[in-house]
């Protein structure tokens, strides 16, 4: 029942995401003058909130746009109704719609549909993670220096040991590949379906990971913060890779 609504929220969302494509809306800033919104954000995340009350009235919402929607539910969905809103701004089709559903504090179910490239992430707690309802898994590279990785950088951030600037720099210095899609949602299922590596980025908000960081798990990979540590959406570092890349990662990621 839950995954039935999860499934049809996103669709929603898509609908929209594809719907406003190329078109003319209203863009406005946020924190900063280049995080957006738009008009099809707004859109985009009342018709999944509209979907997911017809069937759940009373559930928890952390949604990007609107916040919290609080309710005593042990349920949370939390939405991010177009992850890469500067890429969608600008007709660059790597945007997705990302719905993570947290059960008791864990992320029980995930869905990140990207309707440009008619890709549809899905993962299930202890059920494993799809594509297109096909089974995938994270890549079996072992050897860091031989990756193909991927980041996003914050809008904004202070200047200190490990920045995201720094951090860049111990990377590309070994030599090693980094793309920088626009979309963590994105990048999170491009690691669990194998064609990045590893992942890492600051500053990420749980709307960005909720779905991605579950389709990570349950393709085989591991997601910590930067010290290694047990990964929460209610932090601000995330890093995630195959597994057998992962202390490699850390370590460099760190400037060791
Ligand atoms: C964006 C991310 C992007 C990240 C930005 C931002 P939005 O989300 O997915 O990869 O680098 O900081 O959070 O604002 O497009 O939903």
């Amino acid at each position: 029942m839950l995954k039935t609504t999860l499934l049809k929220a996103t669709e929603a969302g898509g609908k929209i995401l594809q719907q406003y494509f190329n078109g003319t809306f209203e863009v406005s800033s946020k924190s900063t003058l280049n995080d957006l919104v738009t008009e099809a954000d707004k859109k985009s995340e009342s018709a999944i909130i509209n979907v997911i009350h017809e069937t759940y009235p009373d559930h928890f919402i952390l949604s990007e746009e609107v916040g919290e929607i609080r309710t005593a539910s042990n349920i949370k969905w939390i939405i991010d109704p177009i992850d890469g809103t500067v890429n969608f701004a600008n007709g660059i089709p790597i945007c997705c719609v990302s719905i993570g559903v947290e059960k008791d504090g864990e992320v029980v179910l995930g869905a990140v549909y990207n309707p440009f490239m008619n890709e549809l992430f899905v993962a299930e707690k202890g059920k494993g993670a799809t594509l297109n309802d096909k089974p995938i898994h994270v890549s079996s590279k072992h050897n860091v220096e031989q990756s193909c990785l991927v980041t996003g950088f914050p809008y904004k951030w202070e200047d200190g040991l490990n920045d995201p600037l720094q951090v860049l720099q111990y990377v590309i210095r070994e030599g090693i590949p980094v793309r920088r899609l626009g979309s963590a949602a994105i990048d999170l299922c491009w690691v669990a379906c194998g064609r990045f590596d590893g992942f890492w980025e600051h500053h990420l908000q749980p709307w960005d990971a909720a779905a991605g960081y579950l389709m990570v798990e349950e393709a085989g990979g591991k997601i910590t913060d930067f010290s290694g540590n047990k990964y929460s959406l209610y932090q601000k570092q995330i890093l995630a890779t195959n597994g057998h890349i992962h202390s490699g990662l850390q370590h460099l990621i760190n400037g060791k």
